[in-house]
C-alpha cells in the first residue's frame, strides 16, 4: 500500500495531471452529509438549503463586480465618500451616471468566456446608492440620466446565458437618513435616526432583490458597526430564506464573521451560509463551505491604471481556492461608461482558455485530500484526483493514500503525454 509516485516528467506552469483512482475502500472525505450553516439559533431548525448549497459548491468560480456612479472618479466605493471625494460632490455623482457603452449581455459573455458560472452585482454599497429601480428610494439608477434599469439587464442576461445571477446588499448605509452609525465625520445628523425606520427600508429592498429580480444569493455586507445586530441577521436570514427556500446567504448577514479570515467562529449561534475570506485565499476547510473574494487589480471600484493582477497570479488564486475546498469570487470594476477594461477582459480570457482545458478538476470536484501548497493543489471527484502543479520542479511527490490504488495518471492539457 506504501507508494511514491516519482513523475519525472518537465511540468508547464499550471499543468494540471489527472490520476484515475481505484476506490477499493474509499479514504477521500465523503461530500457533506448536511451543511452546517444555517439561520442561527434563533431558528435551529432552517439549515442552509443543500441542494443549493451543494449547485453553488460546484461552480466554484463567480465575478463580482463593483459599480456604481463613483466609477466617474475612480476613487473606492463607499469609502472615498467624504475622504477622497467631499460628502455633497459623492453625493451628486448619480446626476452625471450615464454609461452608455453599458451592455449586460457583454458583461455576462466575459464572465462566461472566463469559466465563471456565478455573477455577484453590488446592489446598494456603503454610500447608499441603488444601481436598480427601487420602489423605496429616489436615490437609485432611475433618476440618473441613463434612467435603464440596469441591474435587471444584468438579471436577465444571466438567465439567458446561464449564469446564476447574485446580488451584493450592504447593511450599512452612510446616506440614509435612518441609520444610526455616524461614518467618520460625515454631515448627516444622526440624533433624530431611527433603526427601526431604517431596518424596514432595508427589508423592503432586500425583498426587491428576492422578487423582483430573483436573486439567487445575496451577498450582505457591512455587518460590524454597532447598528447591526445578532438579532438583526438572524430575523434578515429567516426573512429572505422565507421568501425564497433556495436561497443562498453569506455569513456577513450577521456577525459571527471575524477579520478578514471571514470564517464563522460558532455556526450554531450565527446565522449564514458560508464563510467569506477577503483579499486572502482561505485555509483548508471542507466542514464549513466558503469563498474568496479577491480583488484582479487592487481597488474593488475601478481607478484608471490601478495595478493588474497577471493571469498566472489569477490561476494560481484559483487552483489554491479549490485546492482548499473554496470557491472564488474574482472582482472586477468597470469605467464609468459602462465597459470592463480591455486589458482586464485579455486577463479574463486567458484564465478562461486555461479553465476550459481543465474544467474537469474545478467544476464538481472538491478540495483535498492533499492540503494545498505554493507549489500543487489537490482536487479530486468520483474516482479521479486532479493535481494542479504551480511549481517547475521536474518531480512531484505526494505520498500514499490509504486504501487506495492509482490505476492511471495523465497529464490535461498536453494529451501527448501518457505517463500511465
Ligand atoms: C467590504 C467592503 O467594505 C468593501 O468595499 C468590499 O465591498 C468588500 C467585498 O467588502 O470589505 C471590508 C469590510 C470591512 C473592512 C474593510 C473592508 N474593515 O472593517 O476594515
Amino acid at each position: 500500500h506504501e507508494w511514491a509516485s516519482r513523475f519525472g516528467v518537465t511540468f508547464r506552469n499550471f499543468a494540471l495531471l489527472l490520476l484515475l483512482l481505484l476506490l477499493s475502500s474509499c479514504s477521500l472525505p465523503p461530500t457533506l452529509p448536511l451543511p452546517p450553516g444555517g439561520a442561527g439559533e434563533a431558528n435551529p431548525e432552517l439549515r442552509t438549503n443543500a441542494a443549493a448549497l451543494e449547485k453553488w459548491q460546484d461552480m466554484r468560480f463567480g465575478m463580482f463586480v463593483h459599480w456604481g456612479p463613483v466609477a466617474l472618479k475612480g476613487t473606492e466605493i463607499g469609502w472615498s465618500r467624504g475622504r477622497e471625494i467631499p460628502f455633497n460632490t459623492y453625493d451628486s455623482l448619480y446626476m452625471q451616471f450615464n454609461p452608455v457603452n453599458f451592455d449586460a449581455n457583454e458583461w455576462i459573455s466575459i464572465a462566461k468566456e472566463a469559466g465563471m458560472k456565478y455573477f455577484v452585482i453590488t446592489s446598494k454599497h456603503h454610500d447608499g446608492f441603488s444601481i436598480f429601480h427601487s420602489d423605496y428610494t429616489e436615490y437609485d439608477i432611475a433618476n440618473t440620466p441613463i434612467k435603464r434599469d440596469l441591474m435587471k439587464e444584468m438579471q436577465l442576461a444571466c438567465e439567458d446565458q446561464g449564469i446564476m445571477f447574485s446580488t451584493y446588499y450592504s447593511v450599512l448605509d452612510w446616506y440614509h437618513p435612518h441609520y444610526t452609525t455616524r461614518y467618520r465625520n460625515e454631515p448627516r445628523p444622526i440624533e433624530d435616526s431611527n433603526m427601526d425606520i431604517y431596518k424596514q427600508f432595508l427589508f423592503d429592498q432586500v425583498g426587491e432583490l428576492i422578487t423582483k429580480y430573483n436573486t439567487n444569493l445575496i451577498w450582505f455586507d457591512g455587518q460590524w458597526e454597532a447598528s447591526w445586530t445578532h438579532e438583526m441577521g438572524m430575523e434578515l436570514y429567516q426573512y429572505c430564506r422565507d421568501l425564497n427556500d433556495d436561497l443562498i446567504i453569506n455569513n456577513r448577514v450577521d456577525k459571527g464573521f471575524k477579520g478578514m479570515a471571514g470564517m464563522t467562529d460558532s455556526i450554531a449561534k450565527y446565522a449564514g451560509d458560508y464563510g467569506t475570506p477577503e483579499q486572502r485565499i482561505g485555509g483548508f476547510n471542507n466542514t464549513y463551505p466558503w469563498e474568496s473574494c479577491i480583488t484582479i487589480c487592487k481597488q474593488w471600484a475601478w481607478k484608471p491604471d490601478d495595478q493588474l493582477k497577471s493571469v498566472q497570479e489569477c490561476i494560481h488564486t484559483l487552483i489554491k481556492t479549490i485546492g482548499g475546498d473554496g470557491n472564488l469570487l474574482l472582482n472586477v470594476g468597470p469605467m464609468p461608461d459602462g465597459r470592463i477594461e480591455e486589458r482586464q477582459v485579455e486577463v479574463l480570457r486567458e484564465i478562461g482558455a486555461w479553465v476550459k482545458t481543465n474544467e474537469a478538476g474545478i467544476y464538481g470536484s472538491r478540495g483535498g485530500p492533499y492540503m494545498p501548497t505554493e507549489e500543487l493543489a489537490c482536487t479530486y471527484n468520483g474516482k479521479n484526483l486532479y493535481l494542479f502543479v504551480m511549481g517547475d520542479s521536474r518531480e512531484i511527490v505526494v505520498p500514499a493514500l490509504e486504501g487506495v490504488k492509482i490505476r492511471k495518471a495523465r497529464l490535461i492539457g498536453d494529451s501527448h503525454r501518457d505517463d500511465s
